[in-house]
């Protein structure tokens, strides 16, 4: 799982990463401060099932934290994209093969509208166009790499068997492809492909497969409302998350040096050390009022993309349905992220192939009931697949 985090340069992509991950990185007030992309770990989030079952867990796979399940996701923080990156301008566009096995991208606007589309000082900048402009420059890197296989693609009688080849490392399926042949009015078993209809193919192609979150960033600097429902407005409402990355950071700086406890699921902050310098108080009660009342919104970055735009549910496999642990005693020791609608059998498949080729039956384990391999899984579900392929 992996989340590319892209943008203009300056909209505080890393400051986010740094936030999510708590991975120190260089952040800076001007453009390019990114090169080499940064890798780290985030969390998505959510309530664990030992609290309603009265067991204490022991996860392998996952953390958890005063009763919220932490599945880890990679994430990457990228150089900054500008307008005309395709065609060289700025660092180009060619870092972004980094991202390419991305799940899903953030792009990061600035909805103070203090910085323009190269990440220079401005006032009133529209962070729309900051949206806008990246997501063209995405769209046109999916073109490029699909232009170096152009007369591959002229010569095919098949558009839909060559485009699934060239795309291969993308994490695009065969039915998103399809979907962007038939949504450009291109014929999968056309032959002699146009210029044209790659930028189009491209286009539409990022629409079906990389769900998009706009993180309308900076949501701590004053006059920031009438941006953030711009962008609502634009790209839709479950779309945009309004952040604030630096607030979020500096909460997670100071709970590191034992100043505060801060809960980023549940945004509550207790103060544990006294007598700190005015300006530090100060500073410490204007983010605790800000969390409480608004949110840093960061945490939820994450947690929509997976659990919301990717449509995914949380379940627990195990061994044992009574005690609800693996073969080592460890207590609901994995949550597994998986699509809404996944059966028993894609479970199964999901935790090892050789335990889905001789799978039996599942248990519900706590209901106590016997489950087919066609049933459809529910959030929160606690399953023992039974399967030929290991003893118990
Ligand atoms: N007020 C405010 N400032 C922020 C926020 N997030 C980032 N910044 C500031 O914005 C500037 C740029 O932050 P970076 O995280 O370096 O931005 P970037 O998008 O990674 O920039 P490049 O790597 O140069 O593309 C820094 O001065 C940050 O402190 C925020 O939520 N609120
Ligand atoms: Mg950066």
């Amino acid at each position: 799982m992996l989340v590319g985090i892209v943008g203009a340069p300056n909209k505080g992509k890393s400051t986010l990463f740094s936030a999510l991950t708590s991975v120190d990185v260089q952040i800076a007030d001007y453009p390019f401060t990114t090169i080499k992309p940064n890798i780290g770990v985030a969390y998505v989030t959510k309530k664990c099932v030992d609290g309603e079952l009265h067991v204490k867990c022991s996860p392998k796979n996952s953390m958890c934290v005063d009763g919220t399940r932490m599945i880890p996701v990679k994430i990457i923080d990228v150089a900054g994209l500008v307008e005309g990156a395709h065609e060289g301008k700025g660092m180009g566009n060619q870092f972004l093969n980094d991202i390419s096995a991305a799940d899903a991208l953030v792009i990061v606007a600035d909805a103070s509208g203090n910085t323009d589309t190269n990440g220079n000082p401005c006032q009133g900048c529209d962070p729309v166009k900051d949206v806008e402009i990246i997501i063209n420059e995405v769209a046109m890197w999916i073109a490029g790499i699909i232009k170096r296989h152009t007369s591959e693609l002229s010569r095919s009688k098949n558009a839909l068997e060559t485009m699934e080849s060239i795309l291969a490392g993308l994490r695009i399926s065969k039915g998103q492809i399809e979907k962007a042949l038939i949504k450009c009015g291109i014929s999968d078993t056309k032959s002699g492909w146009r210029e044209s209809d790659t930028e189009k193919f491209s286009k539409a192609l990022l629409k079906e497969s990389k769900p998009i979150l706009v993180a309308a960033n900076k949501a701590d600097l004053p006059g920031t409302q009438r941006s953030i429902d711009l962008l609502k407005n634009k790209f839709g409402e479950a779309n945009v998350i309004a952040c604030s990355a630096a607030i979020e950071l500096a909460l997670r700086k100071a709970e590191k040096q034992g100043i505060i406890e801060y809960n980023p699921s549940s945004g509550s902050v207790k103060v544990m050390k006294g007598g700190l310098p005015k300006a530090q108080e100060d500073a410490l009660s204007y983010m605790t009022r800000f969390v409480k009342e608004k949110g840093t919104g960061v945490q939820q970055i994450i947690n929509r993309i997976y659990l919301q735009m990717l449509d995914n549910i949380v379940v627990y496999p195990v061994e044992d349905e009574n005690k609800y642990t693996d073969h080592s005693g460890n207590v609901l020791p994995d949550a597994i992220m998986i699509k809404k609608g996944s059966t028993a059998q894609d479970l199964a498949a999901a935790i090892h192939t050789e335990l889905a080729k001789g799978m039996l039956y599942a248990v519900d384990a706590k209901k106590k009931m016997r489950i087919a391999k066609e049933q459809a899984l529910n959030d929160g579900d606690i399953v023992k697949i039974v399967s030929s392929a290991r003893p118990k």
